[in-house]
């Protein structure tokens, strides 16, 4: 697609609208709010190296959004000069500064990530005629958010009731079939795989290889039934179905699900008695997937099942833990609260570990989120107008919470997971403390961050107390 239409329509029309000599124009990106004390700064990089490095543009492309505002306006308002000037000058490259938080960086809310200028003075209104496809950040930043919110969560659980060092494979994604777009599905899932190692959405991964240099394989899976592999052989041959899917891996993982026809008939009789000796015998593990009912209550009766079966043992924590043949896997009805919900009431009213369980996220880690989720803004906060730098801010009297930050801007982390930002920065002050780095200059990435150095920023800490959410409880 031609790189001059990925933007809001009114935008073709605001190069006429900036003061008489506006020279510079200076936008950023900032979380003005959400449910969530931090945000997970993520995706940056793949924006640049899909939408913005390089030449992007050539007369043609000039020629056709030309051609195309004509018919979508009804009325000559392209901004043809301007966008001829600007090739002939840079040959498609696109003359803007980027800076940022490095990706991984664990920023509270309200704080400046990105900033965007101009720096070719003919060209001030280029800056925010990028905001269209810089906004889009919202996403990827967000599925990073919840999904490092949901390991906090789950961390915990395990630290309390079992063993922590289970909990990169804990949440697993199962949202490849209901985002809006393949695209989508990519930028979301290899946010989630900033903080976890289990997915099963495969373009997440091819994500991370393309533009992330993902040295060793980003994300893992196992082999697992869906319903048809099981419910193709009739409900009279359930059985056969699970014993075929032993003798297919007789080692290893192997997720199953069980509630084609009765769930708990299933885990009794079917896994528990028939298949028992299998399952016992078995060199590796058999997860069962229930996929329909209330949650905790089938959880509940499915945990109450298999420890009757096949055994449990108290651990040092004092919760109980399965056989090491079984385990268990929910992946329906799960979000950041049922999460929450389950691992509560098992582990508080049942006596069980957080170890005999992982989920399965779908729609509600990659498509139950919208720009609105962490309030994401792109607003410009300084112009260059006659020579002379000055603030550009809005405050609406009709909604105190959208007002902007003032002036040109620098992030600095006065200690530990502590940020302020800092408005109106004059030249070159506080420049050796910004933690918003240049990535992007006229049409050139400055510099990379590799899978390996976002997923270290990006890492939970237990057992020290969080500097941001205590920012956020003042
Ligand atoms: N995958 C763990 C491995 C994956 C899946 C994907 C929608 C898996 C199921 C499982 O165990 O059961 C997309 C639903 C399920």
């Amino acid at each position: 697609m031609n790189f001059l239409l990925r933007t809001d329509s009114y935008k073709f029309t605001h190069w006429k609208q900036y003061p008489p000599k506006t020279t510079r124009i200076y936008s950023y990106l900032e979380s003005r709010g959400g449910m969530f004390p931090n945000t997970v700064f993520f995706g940056l990089q793949y924006y640049l190296k899909h939408y913005f490095e390089g030449p992007r543009f050539t007369p043609a492309d000039i020629a056709h959004a030309d051609e195309f505002c004509l018919q979508h306006f009804g009325r000559d308002l392209f901004n043809r000069q301007g966008w001829t000037r600007l090739y002939d000058k840079h040959h498609g490259l696109l003359p803007v500064r980027i800076k940022a938080v490095p990706e991984g960086t664990v920023v509270p809310l309200q704080n400046v990530l990105v900033t965007i200028e101009n720096t070719d003075p003919e060209f001030p209104w280029l800056t925010n005629y990028l905001e269209t496809l810089s906004l889009k950040l919202w996403y990827p930043t967000t599925v990073a958010t919840l999904s490092r919110e949901i390991k906090r969560i789950i961390g915990g659980f395990l630290e309390r009731t079992g063993d922590p060092s289970l909990l990169p494979f804990k949440l697993h994604d199962f949202g490849y079939r209901g985002v809006s777009s393949e695209e989508s599905a990519a930028i979301g899932g290899a946010a989630h795989l900033v903080n976890f190692k289990g997915t099963d959405t495969v373009a997440g991964i091819v994500l991370l290889q393309d533009y992330y240099q993902a040295k060793s394989m980003p994300g893992f899976s196992i082999p697992a039934s869906e319903h048809s592999t099981i419910t193709a052989w009739g409900k009279e041959h359930e059985l056969d179905a699970y014993r075929n899917m032993l003798q297919a891996y007789p080692t290893g993982l192997v997720a199953c699900v069980s509630d084609s026809y009765d769930i708990y008939n299933a885990c009794e009789k079917l896994w528990g008695e028939m298949l028992k000796p299998d399952v016992v015998h078995r060199n590796g593990t058999l997860i069962i997937r229930p996929d329909s009912g209330d949650p905790v209550t089938v959880l509940t009766r499915v945990f109450d099942i298999l420890g009757e079966k096949f055994g449990s043992e108290t651990n040092s924590k004092g919760y109980r833990v399965l056989s090491p043949c079984v385990r268990v896997i929910q992946g329906d009805g799960v979000n950041m609260f049922t999460i929450q919900n389950m691992l509560y009431q098992l582990s508080k009213f049942y006596g069980w570990s957080a170890d005999n369980l992982a989920f399965g996220m779908g729609g509600a880690l990659l498509q139950q989120l919208n720009r609105d989720t962490l309030k994401f803004a792109f607003k410009c906060s300084a112009a260059e107008i006659n020579g002379k730098w000055q603030p550009v801010y809005k405050d609406p009297v009709t909604d105190p919470g959208k007002n902007s930050k003032h002036g040109r801007m620098a992030l600095v982390e006065s200690e530990p997971g502590r940020f302020h930002s800092i408005e109106n920065v004059q030249g070159a002050e506080f420049e050796n403390q910004d933690c918003l780095v240049p990535i992007f200059e006229n049409g050139k990435i400055l510099l990379n961050h590799d899978l390996d150095s976002i997923r270290e920023r990006a890492e939970v800490h237990f057992g020290v107390p969080s500097l941001s959410t205590a920012q956020v409880e003042k």
